[in-house]
């Protein structure tokens, strides 16, 4: 934490289809100073999503593009080096958004203290945090799985993924995780409790499906579209409910994908809804409550992959969005002081 210099990732140049290292670079400025109200704070750790991606695509969205040249955004844990505001103390901790790069001034207003004798530093970038909350409120508030249910997930092992199958065991649902791997299969089904894993890439999908779910399935938590959505609505029960939540198939795509058969929705009277985790902040305290309750009961589990070094973050996030990370992406971008 004694750097002299800030150190920053900025984007070079938009990427087309699959992002290069050579889209991102590495610079060095002058750490900035706080001013009234501000605070400035060194990043510990830095989340890595796939929200990123289309951040770094021109043309807005439900959020502004990173301009060319300018830092790329992102979630971080950080801790106060020096404080303008009479909420924060130098040595805080606080969940932060100073994006790819090692110190950042932030408003007082837009940070919160992180208590880390209740948690890892790093979980409120994941389970505790963003990801989580996408997790319980779309599978919760959209997806309402009955006890007896099938739900099924994709990304099934990642930050989000992990966490939708085992709240829906929780509530007693049927829970069928799709993956891209082997590991990945065992892990969902052996540590974290899915009652079927499908590796996406080497299983047929329509097949396996009907294997996994022979009564069909209630609830599909859609974090990926594209083949998985075409193979899941073919099999969807009457009432069906879809939280449209990601669609990590196409977030490299250069042209328009083909889309699924979207009839069995109409057939079958479902439900599919967009989310953004955004609208549900309402849902925060409920969420922190139960999600920080089944991590400590153990019925929960959470899985880090965690890549050490800021210079390291192009090619993790590239990574990212090709399935090589195995549980939530985070940067550690400087040592945890609380880290045992
Ligand atoms: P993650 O699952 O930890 O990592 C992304 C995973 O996506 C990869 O590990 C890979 O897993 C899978 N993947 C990549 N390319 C794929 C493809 N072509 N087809 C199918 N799967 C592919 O990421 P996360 O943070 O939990 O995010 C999961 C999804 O939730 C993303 O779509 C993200 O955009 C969405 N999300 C939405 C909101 C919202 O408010 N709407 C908020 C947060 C996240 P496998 O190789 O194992 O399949
Ligand atoms: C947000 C809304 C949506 C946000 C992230 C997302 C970081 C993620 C969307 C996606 O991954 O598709 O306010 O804050």
């Amino acid at each position: 934490m004694s750097d002299l210099i800030n150190k920053q990732i900025i984007l070079k140049s938009r990427p087309v289809g699959e992002p290069k290292e050579s889209d991102f670079a590495l610079v060095e400025t002058p750490i900035p100073e706080p001013g009234e109200g501000e605070i400035l704070s060194c990043t510990i750790y830095l989340s890595l999503d796939p929200y990123m991606r289309g951040r770094i695509s021109a043309g807005e969205s439900y959020a502004a593009s990173v301009e060319l040249d300018s830092v790329i955004v992102g979630g971080t844990v950080s801790q106060v080096i020096k404080s303008n505001h009479p909420q924060f103390q130098v040595g805080d901790f606080v969940l932060s958004n100073n994006g790819w790069q090692t110190y950042a001034v932030s408003k007082g207003e837009t940070l919160r203290k992180l208590d880390p004798t209740q948690a890892p530093l790093s979980y409120s970038l994941g389970v505790l945090g963003m990801p989580g909350l996408t997790a319980y409120a779309a599978l919760l508030d959209i997806g309402q799985p009955k006890e007896g249910e099938t739900v099924v997930v994709s990304a099934a092992s990642g930050a989000v993924g992990a966490v939708v199958g085992q709240i829906a065991k929780i509530k007693g649902a049927r829970v069928v995780g799709i993956v891209g791997s082997d590991d990945k299969r065992d892990y969902i089904v052996k540590e974290l409790g899915f009652n079927v894993g499908i590796n996406r890439k080497t299983q047929e999908l329509d097949s396996a499906l009907k294997e996994a779910a022979p009564n069909g399935i209630d609830v599909y938590y859609d974090n990926t579209a594209g083949v998985i959505l075409e193979a899941v609505l073919q099999q969807i029960n009457l009432g069906a409910r879809i939280p449209l939540v990601g669609l990590i198939s196409e977030y490299n795509a250069t042209s328009t994908p083909s889309g699924p058969n979207l009839m069995p929705l109409l057939i079958k009277r479902a439900l599919i809804k967009g989310f953004l985790v955004s609208d549900y902040q309402h849902r925060f305290n409920d969420f922190l409550r139960d999600v920080s309750g089944w991590l400590q009961s153990g019925q929960l589990k959470y899985k880090e992959d965690v890549v050490v070094g800021l210079e390291n973050a192009p090619r993790a996030f590239i990574g990212l969005l090709r399935g090589d990370n195995f549980g939530k992406l985070i940067i550690k971008v400087n040592d945890d002081p609380t880290a045992g």
